[in-house]
């Protein structure tokens, strides 16, 4: 017997699929400009003025409001075994928090259980994820061992199941030794794969904390004491080192230090490839002052690996690289455990499950600090928190922009708007929040997940497994320096002329990954001009008096963007 159907009336499918943003100021990684949007069926479909659309079509006003591309969070471990436990955020509580703060992709760790294969771990995480995320997702894998078998499955996972990113780590118990390292960065570079590193020394961890235990010191202080910048900096170096003699990118994730920042910009320059860095909300908001809070909860809540640092300039400093380019993207790191989990290491900081929240607060916590403090201006915003990753991980132009063709996922921000940060509020499984009483200075009102409003009006309605996993290429053109790969821009038109063009766009936007190079009619393509007017309120970076050459005796550069920055040039600005 079939089951019957429940027809949905028409008028309440056109409001589902058919959506027209307007008279926002739409920002993109490379301009601003004053267009109203069309979405149908999930996808982008027109931007322009004056578009003709369809009766039924739901209509929002994003007048005196930034329409921008949603957040992608590269760095998440949503069920991840970690350090005797699981974290407390699964995939629909980790994805219905990002989306709440305007992030509608993010990218999780799948790393290997005791035990497990690299593939195995990849099952289990599609098994968990697929029908539980509230935004596309897909997968870093972790290599945490190395073998023969490892190699075949990085093979397997790189050609049927679309991971180009693979994560090692020197430190935990997960770490490999340089050798090790060395062999996986040849594997990535035969695939055209992105290997990424977590850097401390694990070595020298080990045995200033056993040094620190002896000496009585077994709080949470004791955790910055035993990883201090200098074991992060050498760390980075060395990845960088390894990277260089086998000659392939490198993407260092959560660069928690000045040291460890320099260290990197240092390096950049000596390599003949691509090295990408990334820094976290935490990072940018925090201090490890927390660490030494006199109540052990507090202190716990703040501990994560490499650590926050006691120099209380390092968060300005972190914002300041992501504005010169030394550091590229913005992870949450979320990697969430509850307060009795954090317990676990009382008697012990070595036993303190490593990691703190993030995914809802990034992009809030990213304008106040950069946007909104005047460090950046909105273009750069859109870069670190959602274009540059898109790039990185082969996900652009259908992710991190908005684009005739590109996937609908768009955050309608309002500068205006503000928000205090609590754990009262906030919508994930732990008690405390590291942003807790932090004031953020633009809100995300309407979150847009594949054509669908999430967040409506600053009402969250999340849907479980609403998410797709999507898939991404090796040989990412941004990552692999691919001819032309600076090339690839989105197409952004004013005005459809008629149904021809229209699908040749959308061939286009669709293959760009495939075929960077494209021909089209000079016509078809109209690129705005990046020069979108500054709102009020927000500061040119090049008006500003703050210059972190001075701060930290680097060479002197002449604005926040550079003329090749390691991700390949950008065109104009401001
Ligand atoms: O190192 C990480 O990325 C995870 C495993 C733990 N979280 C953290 O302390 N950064
Ligand atoms: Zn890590
Ligand atoms: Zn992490």
């Amino acid at each position: 017997m079939s089951t019957p159907v429940k027809k949905v009336p028409i008028h309440l499918q056109s409001a589902q699929n058919r959506l027209l943003i307007r008279y926002g100021k739409i920002v993109n990684e490379d301009g601003t400009t004053d267009d109203d949007i069309y979405i149908e069926d999930g996808v982008i479909k027109h931007i322009g003025k004056n578009l003709i659309i369809p009766g039924g079509t739901r209509v929002i006003d994003a007048r005196g409001k930034y329409v921008m591309p949603g957040g992608i969070d590269p760095h998440t471990h949503f069920e991840f075994q970690f350090m005797g436990t699981c974290t407390a955020d699964n995939y629909y509580q980790g994805t219905k928090a990002a989306v709440a703060g305007g992030t509608t992709f993010v990218v999780n760790f799948a790393i290997p259980d005791v035990g497990q294969s690299v593939l195995d771990a990849y099952y289990d995480a599609r098994q968990r994820a697929d029908p539980k995320v509230c935004c596309d997702y897909s997968l870093h894998m972790g290599v945490t061992s190395w073998s023969n078998k490892v190699e075949k499955d990085m093979e397997i996972l790189t050609a049927e199941h679309g991971i180009n990113s693979f994560k090692m780590f020197m430190t935990y118990s997960l770490m490999l030794n340089d050798e090790e390292i060395y062999s996986v960065f040849e594997k990535c570079k035969k695939l055209g794969a992105l290997p990424m590193v977590h850097c401390e020394n694990g070595l020298i961890i080990k045995k200033n904390a056993e040094k620190l235990l002896a000496q009585g010191i077994t709080g949470p202080e004791g955790h910055e004491l035993s990883r201090p910048e200098e074991v992060e900096a050498e760390a980075v170096n060395r990845a960088c080192v390894i990277a260089n003699q086998v000659d392939t990118p490198l993407y260092i994730v959560h660069v928690m230090s000045k040291s460890a920042g320099l260290a990197l910009d240092a390096a950049r320059k000596k390599s003949s490839k691509k090295v990408f860095g990334e820094t976290l909300a935490a990072g940018v908001a925090c201090d490890g002052s927390h660490c030494s809070h006199e109540c052990f909860d507090h202190a716990a809540g703040y501990i994560l690996s490499p650590p926050l640092r006691p120099d209380t300039t390092t968060p300005k400093t972190l914002m300041n690289f992501l504005a010169q380019d030394i550091l590229q993207t913005t992870g949450s790191d979320h990697c969430t455990f509850t307060k009795s989990q954090k317990e676990m290491g009382k008697d012990d900081f070595r036993k303190i499950p490593n990691g703190v929240n993030g995914v809802e607060e990034r992009m809030s916590v990213i304008w106040e600090k950069g946007v909104h403090s005047g460090i950046i201006d909105p273009n750069r915003f859109v870069a670190i928190t959602s274009t540059n990753a898109a790039k990185i991980f082969n996900l652009y132009p259908r992710k991190g922009c908005i684009a005739v063709g590109s996937d609908a996922d768009i955050v309608i921000w309002n500068p205006n708007a503000t928000k205090v940060i609590s754990a009262k509020t906030h919508n994930i499984a732990i008690e405390l929040n590291v942003f807790e009483g932090m004031e953020c200075h633009g809100v995300p009102e309407y979150v847009i997940v594949n054509g669908r409003v999430i967040v409506d009006d600053g009402h969250l309605k999340a849907v479980e497994g609403h998410g797709r996993y999507i898939e991404t290429p090796v040989y990412a053109p941004y990552v692999y320096d691919v001819a032309n790969a600076d090339k690839i821009k989105p197409i952004r038109v004013e005005h459809i002329e008629d149904e021809i063009s229209t699908q040749k766009k959308h061939f286009y936007v669709e293959n760009t990954n495939m075929f960077p190079t494209p021909t089209l009619p000079e016509s078809a393509v109209s690129t705005p001009g990046c020069k979108g007017a500054r709102p009020e309120g927000q500061r040119n970076i090049q008006d500003s008096t703050f210059s972190i050459s001075e701060e930290l005796d680097l060479e002197r550069k002449s604005c926040i963007r550079v003329k090749n920055p390691p991700g390949g040039k950008s065109s104009g600005f401001w």
